[in-house]
């Protein structure tokens, strides 16, 4: 695990030259109908993602459609015209793009324009998604989900979940190379909150570690803002800033290599500060 190659980027994930990285979530929100609407919903993404630049994200992950508990799935068409005006407008940023999405035409316009990385919550699962990012050198990001948004949160069960989150992501891995996928293109998230109840995400939390060790890729990790945080702190979307910032700076003591975030600008200076004063106490034993 010496490199996780991502399109145009390739970024050490161990020894000396590797540093957490820190993915921002560029969430594309719904549009209006009208042209105007379009154009200011495009505008208000390039300032947000030239934000986010400004306070030291090193992914940028572009989403179309919202994968929240119980939320609907998106057509095509409307995913496409959400997403691709954006990635045209910040493929030359300075910062690797990475799309989320599950839908295999998304997959292949957005390789066309040049993105860095694919970023599926469902997996890779399919042969037709994997031909969609086989020919490509961008970062695969495959993530467990049981069941699907709009059911996922109804009754999650497992009998094991490590077990099971293993099981998966270690398929799809075998799934991936043998479609001559390099296993350099590929990091892996146990997706917490994706058919999980709260004491999934903390037993999933508890194994971080050993994902890593077992499975032998890097380690992306989404906790920001997600209804884990809320249940831990009895706080709303918008006040679980905190929370998020405590469960960023435990992922990345726990080995996660990528962390995807929506309050950019806190998560570095957490990190930063952290940094510093571990060096500090390290100096000091
Ligand atoms: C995740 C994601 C996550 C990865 C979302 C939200 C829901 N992709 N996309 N991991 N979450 N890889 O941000 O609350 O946890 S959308």
């Amino acid at each position: 695990m010496k490199y996780l190659q991502c399109g145009r980027y390739r970024f050490p994930m161990s020894g000396k030259q590797s540093k957490t990285l820190v993915m921002g979530v560029l969430n594309v929100t719904p549009d209006s109908f009208s042209d105007g609407g379009r154009y200011l919903k495009l505008e208000s993404a390039i300032s947000r993602a030239e934000q986010m630049i400004e306070d030291g994200v090193d992914i940028i992950d572009i989403g179309g459609e919202s994968s929240r508990p119980g939320s609907q799935a998106l057509p095509l068409d409307e995913e496409l015209s959400r997403v691709m005006p954006v990635i045209y407008a910040l493929r030359d940023c300075g910062k690797p793009l990475s799309i989320d999405t599950y839908k295999p035409q998304v997959m292949r316009e957005a390789l066309l324009a040049g993105v860095d990385m694919i970023n599926d919550i469902s997996g890779f699962r399919s042969e037709e998604v994997i031909r969609a990012v086989q020919n490509s050198d961008a970062g695969l990001c495959v993530m467990h989900m049981q069941n699907l948004p709009d059911t996922m949160q109804v009754s999650p069960a497992y009998e094991d979940v490590n077990q099971e989150v293993t099981a998966f992501l270690r398929e799809r891995i075998v799934a991936l190379e043998q479609a001559g996928i390099e296993r350099e293109r590929i990091c892996l998230d146990p997706g917490f909150g994706f058919g999980k109840t709260l004491e999934h995400n903390v037993a999933m939390f508890g194994h971080l570690s050993q994902f890593q060790s077992e499975l032998g890729l890097p380690l992306l990790v989404g906790m920001s803002r997600k209804s884990m945080i809320g249940a831990l702190t009895g706080r709303a979307a918008p006040e679980r800033l905190a929370g998020s910032l405590a469960a960023a700076l435990a992922a990345r003591q726990h080995g996660a290599k990528i962390i995807r975030v929506h309050d950019v600008a806190e998560t570095v200076d957490a990190y930063k500060v952290w940094d510093t004063l571990s060096q500090a106490f390290s100096m000091n034993v």
